[in-house]
C-alpha cells in the first residue's frame, strides 16, 4: 500500500494516531529493549499507515515496559526512533482502567453480553484518569496543523479532553467495536459522560450504519440531542458522524499468498490433512468470538455423522488474549475442555478432528492457513467488523474456499457471498458447514469472486483515506472553508459580479432562504414583496433568476407561474426554463417503489399527531414540523431506521432535512442543476447561489470555485459567506436591484457575517 501525502487526504500537517496500545509490545531484556509487533485488528490495520506517514503514534507500550528509570529512558529512545510516543501507565492504573473498566465493563456491554458486566462495576475513576494521561501526552506533542485520530473504546473520553486543551485542533474518533443498541448502551451509569467525551471529535466513525444509528438513538434518548442528517450540534461546534467499514491491506495479503514458500506451507498443511477437508478458525481467545458454539457445531456434525471424523480437520488458532483476567482464564479452560471432550469422543486411530493451538502464528503461517482452508469459520457472537474474514478472502488468489460468517459481525453487512449464519444457533452453524462442504466448485468460485471484488476495492488504504478526507472537511473548530472578507466585501463582490458579468445566474433556494420555514409546507406561499423583488431581479440586464427548490413542480408553478424566471423542482429533478415552457424530467419515474413506502409512512403519520405526507413526482416526504418536538424527532428516527432496512436494496435514498424525511430516487440532488447548466455555458456566467440547508451544500459543492455562495443561518458550510436569515437575503437582493434605501442593509453586526464555523 502506498500512502503519499496526496493519498492522506487534504490534511497538511502530521497525523497523530492515538490508541490504547502502541503497535508494538515492549519488553526488557538483559541487553536492552525488545519491541515486538502486536497482533490485533487495530494494530495490524494502522501499522502500514503509520509507517508511511510522517506523524506519531501515541499509546501505552504494554506491561513489559514497567521498569526502572534508566531502562525507561532507553525504552523511550527506542520508541522515539520509530515515531512512537509512550503513555506510561502504572500497573495499578492498567489494572483498573484497562482490565477493570474498559475490558470488564465496556467490552462485554458493547458486545451485548450484559451478563458479563460485573454487578459492582468499578474503575470509572481510573478510566477518567487514564484518558487524562493520554490527553496530556497528546497535547504535549501536538503542533498546530496536526490531525489527531483517536481510536477505540478505551479512549471514549479523550476527544473532549483534547478539545478542552486544544480547541482548534482537528480531531477524529473511530470506534472499532460495535456501538450497541441504545437500549443496551443506556444501561451504563456513565452514559452522559461517555457520549459527551466522544462528541469532542469533529468526525466520529463507525464500521456500519447500524452502529451509527444506535449512536444517534443514544444521543437522542440520553441527551435529547437531535442529529441533522450526519451532524450534531455540540455547543458552538458541530460533530459529524459517518460510516467507514474498515478493510484490510488486500494487496499485501495477495502478495504473501503468491509467495512460493507460503504456497508450499499451504500445500504442506493440506497434505498433512490427507483427504480430510480443512475447516479453519482464527480468533483471539475471546468470549465474543463464538468459539464454544462453533465447537458444539463440530460436535453435532460428528455425532450425526461419525464418519466425518476421518473426513474433516478443524484447525482452531486461539491467539492468547487478556490472559491476566480471571474471566479469560476461565473461558480458556472451558474452550480447552470442550476441545478435549470432542477429540476424546470422536478421535480415531488415524487422527483427532480438532487441531487446537493456543498461540499466535506468524503472518506467513496465517496466510498459508487461509490458503489451505476449505471452509473458514468466522462465527463471533458480536464483532465490530472482523478483519480475519476479509484477510481470508484477500488471501484466496485461487478464488476458492467458502466463508461462513456470523450475521453479528460488522463484515456481514458487506460480504455478500459468504454463508451468513446466526452464531447462537449451533444447528445452523452445523448445517452451513455441511452446505459449504458439499458446495459445487462453480458456486464456490462465483461466491469468492464477488467477495474478492468487495475486499480488494474497499481495502485498508481506502478506509483510512476516506476517513481522513472527511475529517479534513469536518473540522468545525478550524473552518474548512475560511472566509476572510468582511461583511461589506460580500456586498461589494455581489454588486461587482452582477454589474461586470455578461451573464449573471442567481440560484435561489426557497424555504428558509426567501421565506421563513413555515409550520406546514402549504403555508409558505410567497408574499407580494417577494414576488416584486424577484420580478425586479429578473428584469436586470444579463441576469437569470432560478429558483432551486425541493418543492414539487405544481407548487412552484402555481406560485411563480407568470414570473420570467427558471424553476428547478424537487432538488433539480424537474426543470422549467421559462413561463409557458414544458417541464423537463431528469429520469424515468418508477412509481412502484411508492407502493412500498407509502404504507410505512401512513403508519407513522397515523401514530404521530401533526405529521403529514407530501407526494411529489420523484420523491415522497414525511413532514413532522407539526408534531411535538421530541416525539416527532423520535418517530422520525424510528422511521428512518425502518426505511433504511426496508429500502436497502432499492435504488432509493432516504434524506433527513429540517423536520422532514424524504425518500427519493438515487442520483437526484441539487448538484444536478449544475451539471445541467454546464451545457448552458455556465463557465462564462457569474453564479450567485443562496441556500439554507444540506441540500444546498450539494449545489455549493458542484459550483465553480469563482461562484459567490451564501449560506443562510448559523451552521458549518462550504459557502463563502453567511447571512442570518431570509430577511438578510432579501436585503441583499434589494441591494442588487439598487433598492437598498428602505432599511439599512446591515442593521447590526450579526445580519451579515463571514463564515465562522
Ligand atoms: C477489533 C474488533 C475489528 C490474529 N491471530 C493472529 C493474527 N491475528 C490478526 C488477524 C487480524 C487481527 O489479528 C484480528 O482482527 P479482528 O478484526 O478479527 O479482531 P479484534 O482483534 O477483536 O479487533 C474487530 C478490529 O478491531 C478492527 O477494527 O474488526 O471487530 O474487535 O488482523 O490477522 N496475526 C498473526 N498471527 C496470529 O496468530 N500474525
Amino acid at each position: 500500500m502506498q500512502i503519499s501525502d496526496y493519498d492522506r487526504g487534504m490534511t497538511s500537517g502530521r497525523l497523530l494516531i492515538v490508541s490504547n496500545r502502541l503497535p508494538v509490545a515492549a519488553s526488557m531484556t538483559p541487553d536492552g529493549v525488545r519491541l515486538t509487533p502486536s497482533s490485533g485488528g487495530l494494530a495490524t490495520g494502522l501499522r502500514p499507515w503509520h509507517e508511511q506517514s510522517a506523524g506519531l503514534w501515541i499509546g501505552w507500550p504494554g506491561e513489559g515496559s514497567w521498569c526502572s528509570g534508566e531502562q525507561r529512558a532507553l525504552l523511550d529512545r527506542e520508541l522515539d526512533t520509530r515515531a512512537l510516543v509512550p503513555v506510561h501507565l502504572s500497573p495499578d492504573q492498567v489494572d483498573r482502567f484497562y482490565h477493570g473498566f474498559a475490558n470488564r465493563v465496556l467490552w462485554p456491554l458493547f458486545h451485548y453480553l450484559i451478563d458479563r458486566v460485573p454487578v459492582n462495576a468499578t474503575g470509572w475513576k481510573s478510566y477518567q484518569e487514564a484518558n487524562e494521561a493520554f490527553a496530556e501526552a497528546v497535547s504535549a506533542h501536538y503542533r498546530p496543523g496536526d490531525t489527531i485520530w483517536v481510536h477505540d473504546y478505551q479512549l471514549l473520553l479523550l476527544p473532549m479532553l483534547l478539545r478542552e486543551r486544544l480547541p482548534r485542533a482537528r480531531i477524529g474518533f473511530f470506534l472499532h467495536i460495535p456501538f450497541p443498541a441504545s437500549e443496551v448502551f443506556r444501561i451504563l451509569p456513565w452514559r452522559h459522560e461517555i457520549l459527551h467525551g466522544m462528541l469532542g471529535a469533529d468526525l466520529l466513525g463507525f464500521h456500519t450504519h447500524a452502529y451509527l444509528r444506535h449512536f444517534v438513538a443514544s444521543l437522542l434518548h440520553v441527551d435529547g440531542l437531535e442529529v441533522d442528517f450526519d451532524r450534531v450540534r455540540v455547543g458552538e461546534r458541530e460533530a459529524r458522524l459517518g460510516t467507514f467499514p474498515m478493510g484490510v491491506d488486500a494487496s499485501e495479503f495477495e502478495r504473501i499468498a503468491r509467495e512460493p514458500d507460503v504456497q508450499a506451507e499451504a500445500e504442506a498443511i493440506r497434505s498433512d490433512a490427507g483427504d480430510r477437508r480443512i475447516l479453519l478458525g482464527i480468533d483471539r481467545l475471546d468470549y465474543t468470538k463464538g468459539i464454544p458454539r462453533r465447537l458444539q457445531a463440530i460436535k453435532r456434525l460428528l455425532v450425526d455423522d461419525p464418519e466425518l471424523a476421518d473426513r474433516i480437520r478443524y484447525i482452531q488458532v486461539a491467539v492468547p488474549s487478556r490472559g491476566k483476567m480471571d474471566s479469560y482464564q476461565k473461558f480458556r479452560r472451558q474452550v480447552e475442555e470442550s476441545v478435549g471432550e470432542i477429540n476424546g469422543a470422536h478421535g480415531t486411530l488415524r487422527s483427532t478432528p480438532v487441531h487446537y493451538m493456543h498461540q499466535a502464528v506468524s503472518l506467513r503461517q496465517l496466510v498459508a492457513l487461509y490458503c489451505a482452508a476449505d471452509v473458514m469459520l468466522v462465527t463471533p457472537l458480536r464483532d465490530g467488523m472482523n478483519l480475519v474474514s476479509k484477510e481470508f478472502v484477500a488471501s484466496r488468489v485461487d478464488n476458492d474456499g467458502v466463508l461462513i460468517l456470523s450475521e453479528f459481525a460488522g463484515a456481514s453487512a458487506e460480504l455478500d457471498g459468504a454463508l451468513v449464519v446466526n452464531p447462537y444457533d449451533v444447528g445452523a452453524i452445523a448445517a452451513n458447514i455441511r452446505r459449504a462442504l458439499a458446495m459445487a466448485p462453480s458456486e464456490r468460485h462465483a461466491r469468492m469472486k464477488g467477495l474478492r471484488q468487495r475486499v480488494v476495492e474497499h481495502d485498508l488504504g481506502n478506509w483510512a483515506k476516506t476517513f481522513l478526507d472527511d475529517l479534513a472537511l469536518a473540522g468545525s473548530a478550524e473552518p474548512a472553508f475560511p472566509a476572510s472578507a468582511p461583511e461589506a466585501a460580500l456586498l461589494t463582490s455581489l454588486l461587482a459580479a452582477a454589474r461586470g458579468a455578461a451573464d449573471v445566474r442567481l440560484l435561489l433556494d426557497y424555504d428558509g432562504t426567501l421565506v421563513p420555514i413555515a409550520r406546514s409546507p402549504g403555508l409558505a406561499a410567497p408574499d407580494a414583496e417577494l414576488l416584486a423583488l424577484l420580478r425586479a431581479l429578473a428584469a436586470l440586464p444579463q441576469t437569470h433568476v432560478e429558483i432551486v427548490s425541493g418543492r414539487p413542480r405544481e407548487i412552484l408553478e402555481a406560485w411563480f407561474d407568470d414570473l420570467p424566471i427558471a424553476l428547478w423542482a424537487e432538488h433539480g429533478f424537474w426543470y422549467r426554463r421559462a413561463p409557458g415552457e414544458a417541464w423537463e424530467a431528469a429520469a424515468v419515474l418508477r412509481p412502484e417503489w411508492l407502493k412500498r413506502v407509502l404504507p410505512i409512512l401512513e403508519q407513522f403519520t397515523a401514530s404521530t399527531p401533526g405529521a403529514q405526507i407530501e407526494i411529489k413526482s420523484a420523491s415522497v416526504a414525511w413532514h413532522y414540523r407539526g408534531a411535538r418536538r421530541e416525539f416527532g424527532a423520535r418517530q422520525a428516527h424510528e422511521l428512518r431506521m425502518l426505511l433504511g432496512d426496508a429500502l436497502s436494496n432499492q435504488p432509493l435514498e432516504v434524506l433527513e432535512g429540517k423536520k422532514v424525511i424524504e425518500i427519493r430516487l438515487r442520483g437526484v440532488s441539487k448538484a444536478r442543476v449544475i451539471y445541467e447548466m454546464e451545457t448552458h455555458a455556465l463557465a462564462n456566467a457569474m453564479v450567485i447561489a443562496i441556500g439554507d440547508d444540506r441540500t444546498d451544500e450539494e449545489l455549493f459543492r458542484a459550483l465553480p470555485a469563482s461562484s459567490i455562495t451564501i449560506a443562510v443561518g448559523a451552521r458549518p458550510t462550504r459557502a463563502k459567506f453567511r447571512v442570518d436569515d431570509h430577511r438578510a437575503v432579501r436585503q441583499l437582493l434589494r441591494a442588487l436591484v439598487g433598492d437598498s434605501d428602505d432599511t439599512p442593509l446591515l442593521p447590526g453586526q450579526s445580519a451579515l457575517g463571514e463564515v465562522s464555523a
